[in-house]
């Protein structure tokens, strides 16, 4: 229970959630934030310098005191087995690459085994609605396209294209050699080249969690630079690979994003509709729960239950997928979705995968909301019901899932407190989109991307994504950093639960542009009509701003590698080990990217160091972190300037 009453601004910049938290204190309800007043973060431990990989542990290594002047400095211990600081840190970090990594590509797995059901036609409710993206993967694929020659030259289906890619994609899982194909398709050519003298590109998805596993087991690697190494490796294989299968294969079933009017924050919810929360990652039976929603039958038996209609909205990263494709609003971040129950409104909360709080089993007990757990690698203990989800029956399974909320809509006992915030957003700029507005090949017109960057009206890319946590003020860093960067003509591409914090600050509308831009990129949003700030998607979908990147190195004028870019990349109120990945991957594609909130490895000043400055030899990126948002945001544009010097483009 909440003891005592702490100031709710001091939580949450967001009005709508200072108003739910308001609640829960004046009801004795508990929520994350009184959970972390009372969990003391390990300083050991957030340093990376805690090693419990081996029971004669654990093995603390905190780096020492300095000493004082006249006293002789005391060296950092070494764990029971001699392991250094480098690497107890350097595997406590390799770790957070292997999970994050695991996550993003497990989720791709899901979904190349329903591409594989929908090309056989072995999955109701689906189909291939994006061909073109369809054909162009089976290209990278190597998958014919037609067979015959000459007069006899036949185009095949595509569900005959789609039965071929899917045998491909699924044997990159437990392939053991060679190269992933978006790799080394995909990424700039001079990339690849750079990947393959390093001795980097991966090999195979599952490979390379796996040979992290055990190259951190106890006794196995202990080189510091060879373990994060083998996190390159890894990282390479979940942008440039799971995360990137991801999303393009997501787009082949359920379409390609193009621009969409959407609303955010708590206001979506509507006290006489069934309110039904999407919460978690993977939007394979969202999409069809959508669809549900809008069967006259099920509006009719809503009605029949009192209830005017039928409200979805979302929560975190399917949150984004769905509202990207459909406009289907969105509730609130990852920090909001214990307050979305606490507006009383919410009939049913639907979970797959990630991000979900265990807490939510228990709070959904003061009131009348539903837990609906989905998927069999997600359940929670507790969970008010577990309606598994399967390829081959999804229409029908959505339809259960809906039915349990609109019988629980009557049930509703905690008065219903809906806060009035609601603000619009455009969303939806898929690679594809952001192409297409800004000029074609992105070169060439007045008005291409790469055109305005070498003219100065936008003076670089900042691609802001990531998490909340708890131990910063909620969404506050995302929004200094946004508008810092927007201020000074920084376009911002972002997903997860940054996009969702601009989105509530109304940052993804064209009007933002006169509101909170520098003179040019306010130029460049009024003429194309676009907002400053570009939702691209999903946390997978960060796979997007990858190849918007090599898609601006190929247009050409800007160099020739991602490293020559005047971008950068950041993650403010990271939280997740998938952040850590995606942080790894940008670096290891030659961003430079900064995080706020913590650090996990200032345990070891070398690694940090290392991780910071050497690997800028190495790959071109390099890792950075800074509390301060504005001055992170603010580091990003020195290395943004950097790289227009290097151009010859600086003003
Ligand atoms: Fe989760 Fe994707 Fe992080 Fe948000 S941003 S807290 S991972 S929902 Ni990905
Ligand atoms: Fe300690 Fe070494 Fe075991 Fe780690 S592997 S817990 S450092 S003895």
């Amino acid at each position: 229970m909440a003891e005592e009453v702490v100031k709710v601004e001091s939580r949450t910049v967001d009005p709508a959630e200072q108003q739910m938290l308001k609640r829960a204190q004046a009801e004795g309800i508990e929520t994350i934030w009184d959970r972390a007043d009372k969990m003391k973060p390990c300083p050991i431990g957030s340093e990376g310098a805690c090693c419990r990989i081996c029971s004669q542990g654990p093995c603390r290594v905190p780096p020492p005191k300095k000493a004082k002047p006249g006293e002789e400095q005391k060296k950092q211990a070494v764990g029971v087995c001699g392991a250094t600081a480098e690497t107890i840190v350097a595997r406590n970090f390799a770790r957070m690459v292997a999970a994050g990594s695991a996550a993003h590509t497990d989720h791709a797995r899901g979904v190349a085994h329903l591409f594989k059901e929908v090309a056989h036609g072995r999955a109701p409710g689906y189909e291939l609605k994006d061909a073109g993206k369809l054909r162009a993967i089976a290209r990278d694929y190597d998958v014919p396209l037609s067979v015959g020659e000459g007069d006899d030259k036949k185009s095949r289906s595509k569900e005959e294209i789609a039965q071929d890619l899917a045998e491909k994609v699924l044997a990159e899982f437990g392939q053991q050699s060679g190269e992933l194909v978006f790799s080394s398709k995909r990424a700039p050519k001079k990339r690849v080249e750079l990947w393959r003298g390093l001795d980097v590109m991966p090999r195979g998805f599952d490979r390379e969690v796996v040979e992290i596993m055990h190259r951190t087991h106890m006794g196995v690697d202990q080189d510091y630079k060879n373990i994060i190494h083998q996190c390159t490796r890894c990282a390479i294989s979940d942008g440039w690979g799971g995360s990137m299968l991801a999303t393009e294969l997501q787009d082949v079933l359920f379409g390609t994003p193009v621009p969409v009017l959407g609303d955010s924050n708590l206001g979506v919810l509507k006290e006489d509709h069934v309110n039904v929360i999407i919460h978690g990652h993977e939007p394979l039976l969202p999409e069809l729960i959508n669809a549900a929603s809008q069967d006259p039958e099920m509006l009719e038996y809503a009605k029949s239950k009192g209830a005017k209609g039928i409200q979805l909205a979302g929560i975190c990263c399917s949150a984004n997928e769905i509202l990207m494709r459909h406009g289907i609003p969105v509730a609130a971040n990852f920090l909001g979705q214990e307050l979305a129950i606490i507006t009383g409104a919410v009939d049913a909360m639907v979970v797959d995968v990630q991000c979900q709080f265990q807490a939510l089993a228990s709070l959904v007990k003061c009131f009348h909301t539903k837990l609906i757990t989905t998927d069999e690698r997600g359940r929670i203990e507790g969970e008010t019901m577990y309606i598994p989800f399967d390829d081959h029956h999804g229409p029908e399974i959505a339809r259960k899932v809906l039915k349990e909320a609109i019988d629980n809509f009557p049930n509703r006992r905690a008065p219903v407190i809906i806060p009035e915030q609601k603000y619009p957003c455009v969303v939806g700029f898929s690679m594809e989109t952001i192409r297409y507005l800004l000029g074609g090949s992105i070169r060439g017109s007045y008005y291409t991307l790469n055109d305005n960057i070498i003219g100065g009206r936008v003076r670089g890319i900042g691609g802001v994504v990531g998490c909340n946590n708890v131990r910063t003020l909620h969404d506050n860093a995302h929004l200094s950093m946004v508008k810092e960067l927007i201020k000074n003509d920084v376009v911002v591409l972002t997903t997860g639960c940054n996009a969702i914090a601009c989105a509530k600050e109304g940052l993804l509308t064209p009007e933002a542009a006169i509101k909170y831009c520098g003179a040019g990129l306010a130029e460049v949003c009024e003429t194309v009509g676009i907002p400053p700030v570009l939702h691209m998607g999903s946390c997978v979908d960060n796979a997007r701003i990858l190849l918007a990147a090599a898609a601006c190195v190929r247009a050409g004028g800007l160099g020739n590698d991602i490293s020559d870019l005047p971008a950068a990349g950041a993650a403010p109120e990271w939280m997740s080990e998938k952040a850590i990945s995606i942080g790894h991957y940008f670096v290891s594609s030659g961003v430079y990217t900064i995080f706020s909130a913590a650090w996990p490895t200032t345990g070891s000043e070398i690694l940090t160091d290392y991780l910071f400055h050497g690997l800028e030899s190495e790959l071109g990126g390099m890792w950075d972190f800074e509390l301060d948002p504005v001055v992170a945001a603010q580091k990003m544009i020195a290395h943004i300037d950097k790289k227009r010097a290097a151009l010859g483009i600086d003003k």
